[in-house]
């Protein structure tokens, strides 16, 4: 299993890329992989030639497992936790539940919480982002606090079990991981930190700034 992976960034960006969600989903599943490292460019990976070959809109993560291509990290997600059998339940209405509340990170969070974090980047460089910050955090807010209250009588997002939806879930939370919006609920704050103890994040986080050569902790 090949895994495209940034081996350069901004330091703006450190922690944040979606490499790191398909990177712990394979560490937590024990596929064997390697990873094809690419810089992050001015134009991101709009001129890199080698992932335009698999990927058409030249995005990280891309895997290529065996010849088989895959993009989008929810699908890449789903993907390997189907094919070790692991993250996932075995029954259909399970593994429905938790493909809902992946989607739910995918579709219902991660939309709003993007333009939050894209404007706390920009600030006054972009008026009209900064203007529509706090609809965005609100939308934010209304769906993290049901699964806030979800949190106080169950440990993961889909039940009792840790799932590949907690790590899409925990991995949008991360894009809100430096601003206001998470200490208001505290469920998820425990629940965030629980998840990013499990030494598969941890092993991750370390390769992947080693990788990108930057000081221990600063993708935290
Ligand atoms: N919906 C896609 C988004 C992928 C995406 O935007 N990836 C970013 C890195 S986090 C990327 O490759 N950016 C480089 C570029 O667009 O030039 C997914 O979830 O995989």
């Amino acid at each position: 299993m090949k895994l495209y992976v940034f081996k350069s960034l901004p330091p703006f960006l450190w922690g944040y890329t979606r490499d790191l969600r398909a990177l712990w989903t394979l560490e937590e599943c024990g596929l064997p992989y390697e990873t094809i490292g690419l810089d992050c460019g001015p134009q991101g990976l709009a001129d890199n030639t080698e992932l335009a070959r698999v990927n058409p809109f030249k995005q990280i993560p891309t895997i290529d497992d065996d010849g088989y291509i895959l993009t989008e990290s929810g699908a890449v997600l789903f993907y390997l936790a189907e094919k070790s059998g692991k993250l996932i339940p075995r029954d259909l209405q399970g593994r429905a539940q938790v493909y809902r509340w992946g989607i739910t990170s995918l579709s219902n969070i991660e939309p709003f919480a993007l333009p939050v974090l894209f404007s706390d980047l920009q600030g006054d460089a972009n008026p009209h982002l900064k203007a529509l910050r706090p609809w965005n955090a609100g939308i934010v807010e209304k769906f993290l606090d049901v699964i806030d209250k979800r949190l106080q009588t169950q440990s993961h997002i889909v039940g009792d079990e840790f799932t590949v939806a907690d790590i899409l879930f925990v991995c949008v939370l991360r894009e809100l991981r430096k601003n206001e919006i998470l200490p208001k609920f505290p469920n998820i704050v425990k629940y965030r930190a629980r998840c990013e103890e499990r030494p598969a994040f941890l092993r991750v986080l370390d390769a992947y700034e080693d990788r990108l050569g930057i000081p221990r902790g600063s993708a935290r």
